[in-house]
């Protein structure tokens, strides 16, 4: 019997070993058919006379254009915009007394993942920065097959039943009569389906939050949402809950911001992860587990099995276990990034799922799904999905079958060949599904532990800085001043009265309404069956008013990676420029000469400094920072109208500015005089300030300070 385990041990990575059989390059090739046939003119179609009707006989033409013709497939119906990349797993210690999974055992394997972040609702050219959630997803080529983590960036979500999934996505989709709005919750039908749900409520509050608008993919969190369980040898179950943490901190841009990012560069994420890999800087995110025990299961003032709730890291600490690491950028994005097909159901032993309904029905949606988008279900064949442990069993033919199954044995048992292949014992690595004991009535009603839909809402609005509460206010105010309906408008902020009073009066007040106290926060959402009285939700008193690691303001900050600009004209002093340049690229940040026009400028001492891009064609959004570099002669820049509009801009979204006295020139014209007086504002050229002001990613109390010319 084969042994998958050897071949993740010495740095090998079997993944990439797999995959290279089936990768190809045309260097030094002759172009030729998909029948081997080598081609002679690929200009010129077969004609009758050099003006003729082209021939039906032409089979390289009809060859070339019946494959053009199919070479899309059906999109995700939702996380349809994704980014992919590969990298690996090291677990840091053994979970041995928790789980069997070797993954989480075995310290010396390095495991080989493939990661697909994407955003929810818009279509699949739609753009990287819309207010959504993020989807996280990573695959485990494990030594015992695959397992799929399939969470977003976001720890809860809008519902708890899989039977609503369908109308959520119908109301946040565009509106199908017109197809409008693409990649946005700012519409009626979204609204109006929140309006009726307030188990959305805590879901709600994370999608206002700037954890809606990361500033990288390689800054957000992650997270399983659901409660999984582990099982350990001896077949005893835990919970556990899956954390991803950025080892850059967890960072967003301001709205503003993305909006202008989508028109700049739309492809902002996508183009970030390939270019952070692409230069080493690979992305890094350490796995975090909250463990409860069976015995504990019911110590909590909510359901473990809702996935409206978060267990706060005060009442169950996130215990750090390994680290991935992102390193390699797919070789091809259709092949990969679009054909891998991840489900919460792909698990290996030692791993195992709960009652949490809204998982259970995950669990039937995702295979299902891949049936349509991929063709069929041979799916697991495509190169991407293939587990590292070879395939046997006796599910055979089907639409693009791959595999030559040799014999003529499909059916089990049969003596015809041996038994093979054989089932495995729990000791040889077979899957045995944990034995929960039920014992209960088939009904369809839902748990009145459920029913608390605003303590977590009200826990997360607490738990954020004041800069993050205004963010939340903006963000309310912004989409609920797209709802049409002033009904819908006024439902909302009746809701928000059961999250928090002040955020409700402001977002009415923003809205010129006044919010009213609902008779009962009820819901459209609870079944009919059963108790009526059941249907009201209420609000538990939780044992922690706010939580440290829900606030971003707590977050690492780090100037590795960071995008800054350096702006500069003809006369820049050339000496200065080296060195500013070197200090920062010896931090791990990035910088980009920026002028007036592309080419080269010429500095104080007569050299040629290269541009790298000209106003025309970037944007200070782009940027986490911008530095007017010394000239001996400011008046060049100081008379650019794009330079002091970059600087304003960059002001307006409150990140670092650095400028010489020479520099200061220009600020002067771009910005007021208490806009340069204020934090992260450095005036006096000092490198070592510009790049701790860097590193703090925004000064947020700024968004108070008037600016004019962005
Ligand atoms: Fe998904 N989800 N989902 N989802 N989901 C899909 O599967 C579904 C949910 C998530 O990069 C689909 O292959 C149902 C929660 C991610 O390829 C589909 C329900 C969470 C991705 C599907 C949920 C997710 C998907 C669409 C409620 C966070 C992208 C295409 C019962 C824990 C994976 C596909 C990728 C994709 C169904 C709820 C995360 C239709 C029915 C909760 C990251 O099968």
């Amino acid at each position: 019997m084969e042994d998958n385990n050897k071949s993740y041990h010495n740095g090998n990575d079997p993944k990439a070993e797999q995959l290279k059989a089936y990768t190809s390059n045309h260097q030094g090739e002759y172009l030729n058919t998909n029948q081997g046939l080598k081609i002679n003119d690929d200009q010129n179609s077969l004609k009758s006379g050099e003006r003729g009707a082209t021939l039906l006989e032409d089979f390289i033409l009809r060859e070339k254009i019946t494959h053009f013709d199919h070479e899309r497939i059906p999109e995700r119906i939702v996380h349809a915009r994704g980014s992919g990349a590969h990298g690996f797993f090291e677990l840091y210690e053994s979970l041995e007394p928790y789980t069997k999974a070797k993954l989480f055992t075995d310290t010396s394997a390095k495991t080989p993942v493939f990661v697909r972040f994407s955003t929810v609702a818009g279509s699949r050219g739609s753009t990287d920065l819309p207010r959504d959630v993020r989807g996280f997803a990573v695959k485990f080529y494990t030594q015992e097959g695959n397992y799929d983590l399939v969470g977003n960036n976001m720890p809860v979500f809008f519902i708890q039943d899989a039977l609503k999934f369908p109308d959520l996505v119908h109301a946040v989709k565009p509106e199908p009569h017109n197809e409008i709005p693409q990649a946005a919750s700012a519409h009626d039908t979204f609204w109006d389906f929140i309006g009726q749900m307030p188990e959305s409520m805590h879901m709600i509050q994370w999608l206002m939050s700037d954890r809606a608008i990361p500033r990288s993919l390689r800054m957000m969190e992650g997270f399983g949402v659901h409660t999984f369980r582990f099982i350990n040898a001896e077949n005893k179950a835990s919970f556990v809950k899956f954390h991803w943490k950025p080892l850059l901190g967890v960072h967003s841009v301001a709205w503003d911001e993305a909006q202008r990012i989508s028109g700049k560069n739309s492809d902002f994420h996508k183009q970030d992860l390939w270019d952070a890999i692409d230069q080493g800087q690979y992305p890094e995110w350490e796995l975090g587990v909250q463990i409860v025990t069976e015995e504990e299961e019911h110590n909590f003032p909510f359901d473990l099995l809702d996935p409206t709730k978060i267990i706060p890291e005060e009442m169950v600490p996130v215990r750090r276990i390994g680290k991935m690491t992102l390193n390699r950028n797919p070789d091809n994005f259709f092949a990969e990034t679009e054909q891998i097909a991840f489900h919460p159901g792909h698990i290996i032993p030692g791993i195992d799922f709960t009652n949490d309904p809204l998982l259970q029905g995950r669990l039937f949606s995702y295979t299902d799904t891949q049936l349509s988008r991929l063709g069929g279900p041979n799916f697991h064949e495509i190169p991407i999905n293939r587990s590292i442990p070879e395939v046997h069993n006796h599910q055979r033919d089907g639409m693009h079958r791959m595999q030559i199954n040799k014999g003529k044995v499909a059916y089990n048992p049969n003596t015809l060949a041996g038994g093979c292949p054989f089932q495995a014992k729990m000791a040889e690595g077979g899957f045995h599904s944990y034995e929960e004991r039920i014992d209960a009535k088939k009904v369809r009603a839902r748990s009145r532990s459920f029913f608390d839909h605003f303590s977590q809402a009200t826990l997360f609005y607490n738990s954020q800085s004041e800069a993050e509460k205004r963010h939340i206010q903006n963000a309310f105010s912004f989409e609920l001043g797209k709802v049409m309906v002033e009904g819908i408008r006024q439902r909302i902020v009746d809701m928000l009265l059961e999250v928090d009073v002040d955020l409700a009066h402001i977002v009415a007040a923003n809205l010129g309404l006044l919010p009213k106290k609902l008779p009962q926060p009820v819901t459209g959402s609870i079944p009919a069956d059963g108790d009526p009285e059941a249907h009201h939700s209420f609000k538990e008193e939780l044992p922690v008013a706010a939580s440290e690691a829900l606030s971003m303001q707590n977050t690492i900050r780090d100037i590795r990676t960071r995008r800054i600009a350096l702006l500069a004209a003809d006369g820049v002093t050339g000496e200065a420029l080296v060195q500013l340049k070197s200090a920062l690229v010896e931090a791990g940040a990035t910088c980009k000469v920026i002028a007036p026009k592309q080419g080269f400028i010429s500095s104080d001492d007569g050299e040629l400094v290269k541009v790298d891009e000209s106003f025309l064609i970037t944007s200070s959004v782009l940027y986490d920072a911008v530095f007017i570099a010394d000239h001996s002669n400011t008046t060049l820049l100081a008379d650019c109208k794009d330079a002091l509009h970059f600087v304003a801009e960059a002001f307006k979204h409150c990140k670092a500015i650095g400028a010489t006295e020479t520099g200061n020139s220009l600020l002067q014209i771009a910005l007021p005089q208490e806009a340069i007086q204020s934090a992260g504002v450095i005036t006096d050229g000092n490198t070592g300030a510009f790049m701790e002001a860097v590193a703090q990613h925004r000064f947020w109390e700024r968004e108070e300070t008037p600016v004019v010319a962005a």
